[in-house]
């Protein structure tokens, strides 16, 4: 399977986040891309290829044009008021607040178009977020002309990111885009299977009135984990998109055991639905020594995840997500694809 690749996610680097009480450096690392990029070339998956130049116009149609606008601004202007180091929001419009203004000023701009402090932005940060989106939709273009499958090898990540909003290292929704690009381009039914550790809850937002794109996660209980305020079991989609978007929350603890079990359940949903192609948003913070995560998944039990998705016998677009345990990340992310190649 050829992979698409780009290395202006570099210039996303040495963000700060809040996490626990402190200011620490981001954990969504530049040498996490390097790792699986380097893996990909260790046991010749495919192809490397530089992604296509795409604009935002597939992207308008899942996220709103005023906060894509808006993420390039960001940075430019944090330096016109003096400041150097990582734009971060500090304050967020909750319950009792105006959701609906934008404030003229960045901080509560920034606080406005996101839903935590885990979106940091550097001088590079927009460069990657573009070529981020360009990975993605180059990928899609790969499995849309005839591959069976393609691995958009994305960095930053997507899945937290809704239609107006960022959050949790996501800004673009890279496999929402790439959802709505399948469907412009005549695909009746896409399926976005999210495997992350977290719950994907831009994707869900995005879709939740759908009924042509379903949205299966298995993650993190809520009650238990980030992002705490979405992916709850009863959450099944609202008016026409009723039934169409399906959680397994599962907890803290959960090994290969419980979490195949929520797999497979997940696929004969899938496969009842019918979906002519297939987005993978491959997480593997689901792996025992990830630093922020709390599932069992053991190095062996990839390879078997790419296979049970092979089985589905569908045009297939993987796309990165999360996964932390830098010097594991490769060889687990690539075990999926390997797996599904069936070596
Ligand atoms: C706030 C962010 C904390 C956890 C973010 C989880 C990102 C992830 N500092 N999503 O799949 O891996
Ligand atoms: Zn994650």
């Amino acid at each position: 399977m050829k992979t698409v690749f780009s290395p202006r996610h570099r210039g996303h680097a040495n963000q700060l986040e809040l996490m626990a009480g402190a200011i620490v450096p981001g954990f969504e690392l530049p040498s996490r891309a390097e790792f699986i990029h380097d893996r990909i070339l260790e046991v010749g998956l495919g192809d490397i290829v530089a992604p296509k130049d795409f604009d935002l116009s597939i992207a308008e149609r899942v996220q709103a044009k005023d906060f894509l606008d808006f993420l390039p601004t960001v940075y430019p202007r944090w330096k016109e008021l003096g400041r150097e180091g990582t734009a971060l929001a500090y304050t967020w419009p909750t319950r009792g607040l105006r959701g609906d203004v934008v404030p003229e000023c960045l901080d509560g701009a920034l606080g406005h178009y996101s839903f935590d402090a885990g979106c940091g932005f550097v001088e590079g940060t927009w460069d990657a977020i573009k070529s981020s989106h360009d990975v993605a939709l180059t990928a899609a273009e790969l499995v849309k002309e005839g591959a069976g499958s393609a691995y958009a090898l994305c960095r930053p990540p997507g899945h937290h990111a809704g239609s107006n909003f960022m959050g949790g290292y996501c800004y673009i929704n890279n496999a929402a885009v790439a959802a709505e690009y399948f469907r412009v381009n005549g695909a009746k039914r896409v399926s976005i299977l999210d495997v992350d550790y977290h719950h994907g809850n831009g994707t869900q937002e995005i879709f939740y009135s759908r009924s042509d794109v379903q949205v299966i996660n298995i993650h993190g209980d809520p009650n238990q984990e980030y992002p705490y305020f979405l992916g709850y079991k009863e959450e099944t989609g609202a008016g026409e998109g009723e039934g169409f978007n399906i959680n397994y929350p599962l907890r803290w603890g959960t090994d290969w055991a419980g979490w195949s079990q929520a797999l497979k359940d997940g696929i004969q949903k899938l496969e009842a639905f019918g979906p002519d192609v297939v987005i993978v948003s491959l997480g593997v913070d689901t792996f025992e020594k990830d630093p922020i995560s709390q599932f069992k998944l053991k190095t062996e039990d990839y390879p078997k995840i790419g296979a049970l998705i092979k089985a589905i016998g569908k045009p297939t677009l993987f796309v990165q997500e999360g996964g932390y345990a830098v010097a594991d990340i490769g060889v687990n992310a690539v075990g999926v694809l390997t797996g599904f190649e069936g070596a």
